[in-house]
């Protein structure tokens, strides 16, 4: 596979906090009386946080202002954020861990692309900090995935064209950010694997070892 660089997704690829916003949501969702369970939470990954609340109240009988809104997408950020701080380097698997490692002793330039505005918290978390040539987040963009201005910005930023880079994506709306972006799409694991746009389907994390 001829490219550059590659531009990791960070929720459900680097690292497991799926599960923690599945469980901050949760406790939102329960609190307002609004039924939300794994199906619909596989729906928000890779979407921005007021998106996510969007698809959350779908469910819900009443109207809601946008302040009320924002104060709901704030308290649950703040539950979110009280789990990643049980966070450690522990949480990067060993796997993770060598495969970037060896990738960048072969010389490929590695980056971050997540919808995320705690990116840079969590990498801190496990230990990744100041690993990544290059990231962009949460905080960078305007549009969320499916949309491939994060990606963009994070070929960008590592000075690469975009059909250097491949992407590596849990999120089949990150699968369709990396083609639209003209990168090549790598799908591990959740509902990228077998969406039918990626370019190759990741057997594991390290699987990447053998394509590149
Ligand atoms: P935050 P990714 C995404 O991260 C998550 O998959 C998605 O569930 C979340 O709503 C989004 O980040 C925004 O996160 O509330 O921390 O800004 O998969 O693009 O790394
Ligand atoms: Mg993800």
């Amino acid at each position: 596979m001829d490219v550059k660089a590659v531009i990791f997704d960070l929720d459900g690829v680097i690292c497991f906090t799926d599960k923690f916003h599945y469980r901050a949501w949760k406790a939102l969702a329960d609190r307002l009386g609004i039924y939300f369970d794994e199906k619909i939470n596989d729906r928000l990954r890779g979407v921005s946080r007021m998106a996510s609340l969007e698809i959350i109240l779908e469910r819900s009988d009443k109207e809601y202002t946008q302040e009320e809104k924002e104060a709901f997408a704030e308290e649950k950020n703040n539950t979110y954020r009280e789990l990643l701080k049980t966070m450690s380097p522990a949480d990067l698997t060993d796997e993770v861990k060598n495969t970037l490692v060896e990738l960048r002793n072969r010389g490929y330039k590695l980056g971050i692309g997540s919808s995320s505005k705690n990116t840079k918290f969590i990498l801190e978390r496990i230990g990744l900090g100041d690993f990544f040539d290059a990231i962009a987040d949460g905080t960078d963009i305007t549009h969320s995935k499916p949309d491939p201005e994060v990606f963009l910005i994070a070929a960008k930023k590592l000075g690469m064209e975009p059909t250097d880079c491949a992407v590596v994506e849990d999120a089949k709306a990150g699968i369709e950010a990396a083609k639209a972006g003209n990168m090549t799409a790598l799908a591990l694991f959740g509902d990228a694997k077998g969406c039918g746009l990626e370019d190759y389907d990741l057997k594991s994390f390290s699987d990447l070892l053998n394509i590149l």
